[in-house]
């Protein structure tokens, strides 16, 4: 038992903190792989990982390790000096996605801000738009983070009341849609930004072909494809990145989350194009931005991803966990669906939402979370063993049909 109980916890966070979230009431104080154990002892799986960060399993060892190691040596130099874990860092991730440069940065709003940074500079300077005239095309249901220019371009209301004014140069078109996509560009389009699975709007898979039609589009008219992979990427839908479910490769891809498996805020903007060759010294960045206590950690979460098998595992529990949700049968139940380990069940909204299940589930110890008001989000880390799916799998029916 802890000393303080859990209702003096929530006393605290409500007085003291700012209430910009609405968590479920559970509070963890110790994870191991897909694991996580409440201050009371109990212990559950968690379906959520983080949003993605913890792919690798909670204070995996061998990044916990690499952390420390780097930690005892070096952890901060400021880019005003160089450091020996960025250049194998640049390497090691280059090698691993194709890339041909990378800008490291730490959160992932900050991946998103830095590549609309440079999107517009190269449509400036590169393709020749006149100046303050770029456009960037997003798609309805975006999630980008909560920097000031993103939630300019959210069509989420509460993501943007009462935070404006917001900057200009960004249009909206539904997702999926290439023929929107195709109409939205003009010849000042610097670039388009989507999702290859939206996350936050519930898990949505457009329709095959959607991202090969894009690239095809952007490479057509001259515009940039950004990918924001920061939660579909490392993994997660049972591929390294998700644009390789359609073979296709984006000028700009954005990673984050899982780049430190969970144990600090690391993101990447990777180019495979001129896009980053136009930042000069002095045009960005970020004091902890490429830190060797970062670079040291993204090696290691990158390479326990791929030595361990993850990715492959994602894909083939997560077909599986994908097809014994489908198995459920609950009227409630709008539509199942996912890719990898990225899984959601959807209910009809007479259902009264779905937070009430979410409950139900942390009760017989599955952590899950809502997003929306009627999605559940299914999202282990992507180590989670078939016993494991299937101890899951067990309380997810009963909760659902209960
Ligand atoms: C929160 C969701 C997940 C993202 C994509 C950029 C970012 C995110 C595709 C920004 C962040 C988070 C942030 C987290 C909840 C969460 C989320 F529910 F909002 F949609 F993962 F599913 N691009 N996603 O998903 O990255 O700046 O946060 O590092 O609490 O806001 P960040």
């Amino acid at each position: 038992m802890n000393a303080i109980a859990s209702t003096d916890f929530l006393a605290v966070e409500s007085e003291l903190g700012a209430h910009n979230y609405k968590p479920l009431d559970v509070i963890l104080t110790k994870g191991e792989g897909c694991w996580v154990w409440d201050v009371d002892g109990k212990k559950y799986l968690d379906c959520l990982a983080a949003y993605s960060a913890v792919n690798q399993g909670h204070c995996h060892p061998r990044i916990f390790k690499a952390m420390m190691e780097q930690a005892s040596k070096l952890t901060l130099t400021s880019r005003a000096f160089r450091n020996d874990q960025l250049a194998p860092f640049y390497e090691e991730i280059c090698a691993l996605t194709n890339s041909s440069k990378v800008l490291p940065m730490n959160s992932g709003a900050e991946a998103v801000e830095s590549a609309i940074k440079c999107v517009r500079k190269w449509g400036y300077e590169v393709k020749g738009v006149p100046e303050d005239k770029a456009e960037i095309i997003v798609c309805r249901d975006n999630f980008h983070g909560r920097t000031l220019s993103i939630v300019g371009f959210s069509t989420d209301p509460s993501a943007r009341k009462n935070f404006g004014p917001f900057a200009p140069g960004f249009k909206v078109v539904p997702f999926g849609d290439a023929e929107a996509l195709e109409a939205a560009i003009t010849p000042n389009t610097v670039a388009f930004l989507v999702e290859p699975i939206q996350g936050e709007a519930g898990v949505i898979i457009p329709p095959n072909g959607y991202l090969r039609a894009a690239r095809e589009l952007c490479t057509r008219h001259n515009v940039t494809l950004i990918l924001d992979e920061i939660q579909t990427g490392l993994g997660r839908t049972g591929k390294l990145l998700a644009e390789e479910h359609e073979g296709v490769e984006a000028d700009l891809t954005l990673v984050g989350k899982a780049l430190s498996g969970g144990f600090y805020p690391i993101s990447a903007v990777l180019s495979n194009s001129e896009v980053l060759g136009v930042l000069q010294p002095g045009q960005h960045g970020s004091t902890f931005g490429g830190n060797p206590l970062a670079c040291a950690i993204a090696r290691e979460a990158l390479k326990v991803l791929v030595e361990e098998g993850m990715i492959e595992n994602s894909e083939k529990q997560g077909a599986y966990f994908l097809e014994e949700l489908k198995g459920i049968r609950n009227n409630a139940i709008k539509e199942v669906r996912g890719r990898g380990l990225m899984l959601a069940v959807e209910f009809h909204p007479e259902a009264g939402g779905a937070r009430k299940y979410c409950y139900g589930l942390k009760d017989k110890g599955v952590l899950a979370k809502e997003t929306h008001e009627h999605t559940i989000r299914f999202a282990p880390p992507l180590t989670v063993s078939r016993d494991e799916v299937d101890w899951a799998l067990e309380r997810i029916n009963s909760v659902l049909t209960g």
